[in-house]
């Protein structure tokens, strides 16, 4: 549902208040402590950011992904790690429900992920199906009325904190690719699911993401998602929108990062004068704003024409592409524009450097963005 333009404004004023007077403070202590604090976590969810995505008649906001887009601009104006503390609720995790749910299911399950009582996280991953995906190994076999789960999925984001997972496995063993895959949603608590340690990582502390193992987890057959078989397409479908979703996170850091440039560089002095003056200097400052513009407005047109119902496969490649791509980019000349300072811990910018450099990396990498785009565009003809 889009906004009308005052509402729009004013949850984009509290959410860029919530981000400077309460976020940014807390970069560093949640940095070095890997853990974004309870109250923090409250405060998110008396905002309602848990549900963003989520239908009003479960509890949610229902925002068009125009309005969600501009939501998470606004959240890129902090550390990454404070939006992947709802990011599974608002995409990757909860969009197999509603896009694919059925009415009891919706019921069930999407009230408490959008209050934010339950997390909900995306596990398709594996040791062995990263990129690959439709490769999943970790079967589902029917028996009565269950599919029995077993495998193991890896790097699954909020997997610690989790009470449901959206479950991408094979239930038709006999059939290697996509069409034998099947998606469930599966409550934490049930017997022979255990969730490791979270990985030790480069950047983001704060969110954290575990193997998850399914032993011999019975999930009643009622939890699967879409048809059996069409599970692939399930994921596929969550991913062109959380593509979307992650493009404008990095548009938010960017806007971020060149804001902290020009603070900086109109305080630092070299040579007598503030460094804001030299040529070459400006000329990071150009580069970064014209990549962070051109970003903003990609993934925006790509939500507009998701929002109208058009198919944005292609365009949700290409703005995660070129976003991901264009944070990473203005995060090293924000390192160089700080010279000295970009490299040690006390600005914050190196921890931007590493955060962002996961933007290249999940919900499809750059070089399956490439594929996607390549092959969207053949299909197209041009
Ligand atoms: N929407 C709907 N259906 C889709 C789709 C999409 N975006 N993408 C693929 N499909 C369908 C195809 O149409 C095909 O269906 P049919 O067999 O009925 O024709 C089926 O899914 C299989 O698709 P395809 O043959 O393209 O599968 P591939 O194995 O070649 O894989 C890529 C396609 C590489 C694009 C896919 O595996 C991918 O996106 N990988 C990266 C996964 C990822 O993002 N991982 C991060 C994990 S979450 S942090």
């Amino acid at each position: 549902m889009a906004l009308d333009a005052d509402t729009r404004q004013q949850l984009l004023d509290t959410l860029r208040r919530f981000v400077s007077e309460r976020l940014r403070p807390l970069e560093a202590q949640v940095a070095e402590d890997d853990r974004i604090p309870d109250a923090v976590l409250d405060e998110m969810k008396a905002l309602g950011l848990f549900g963003l995505s989520i239908p009003v008649e479960y509890g949610g906001l229902d925002l068009s992904m125009e309005d969600e887009c501009l939501a998470m601009m606004e959240m890129g104006r902090t550390s990454p790690a404070f939006r992947s503390a709802f990011g599974t609720n608002v995409g990757i995790g909860s969009q197999g429900l509603v896009m694919f749910g059925t009415e009891d299911q919706k019921a069930r399950y999407l009230p408490k992920i959008a209050s934010g009582e339950h997390v909900i996280s995306f596990a398709l991953t594996e040791p062995e199906a990263g990129s690959d995906s439709a490769n999943v190994q970790t079967r589902a076999i029917r028996d009565g009325d269950c599919y029995v789960l077993n495998g193991t999925k890896r790097y699954i984001t909020n997997a610690n904190r989790a009470h449901l997972f959206t479950v991408m496995a094979r239930s038709d063993p006999e059939r290697k690719g996509a069409s034998g895959v099947s998606a469930f949603v599966v409550e934490r608590n049930l017997p022979g699911l255990s969730v490791g340690k979270p990985e030790k990582k480069m950047g983001q502390q704060g969110a954290h993401i575990c193997d998850v193992i399914f032993d011999n987890v019975r999930v009643p057959a009622e939890n699967r998602l879409g048809a059996e078989g069409e599970g692939f397409k399930v994921a596929m479908q969550v991913l062109d929108r959380g593509r979307l979703h992650i493009s404008a996170i990095c548009v938010g850091v960017a806007e971020r990062l060149i804001a902290d440039c020009v603070a900086y560089a109109a305080e630092r002095k070299q040579f007598g004068q503030a460094i804001a003056g030299f040529q070459l200097v400006q000329g990071m400052i150009a580069d970064s704003k014209t990549d962070a513009l051109a970003a903003r407005a990609l993934t925006l047109e790509s939500a507009r024409k998701r929002d109208q119902g058009e198919p944005v496969t292609l365009e949700a490649a290409a703005a995660k592409y070129f976003a991901s791509e264009m944070v990473g980019r203005v995060a090293d000349r924000a390192v160089q524009i700080f010279g000295g300072a970009g490299y040690v811990a006390d600005h914050g910018i190196e921890r931007f450097y590493r955060d962002v450099r996961i933007f290249r990396i999940y919900e499809g990498s750059s070089q399956i963005q490439q594929v996607v785009i390549a092959r969207e565009t053949m299909k197209r003809g041009g």
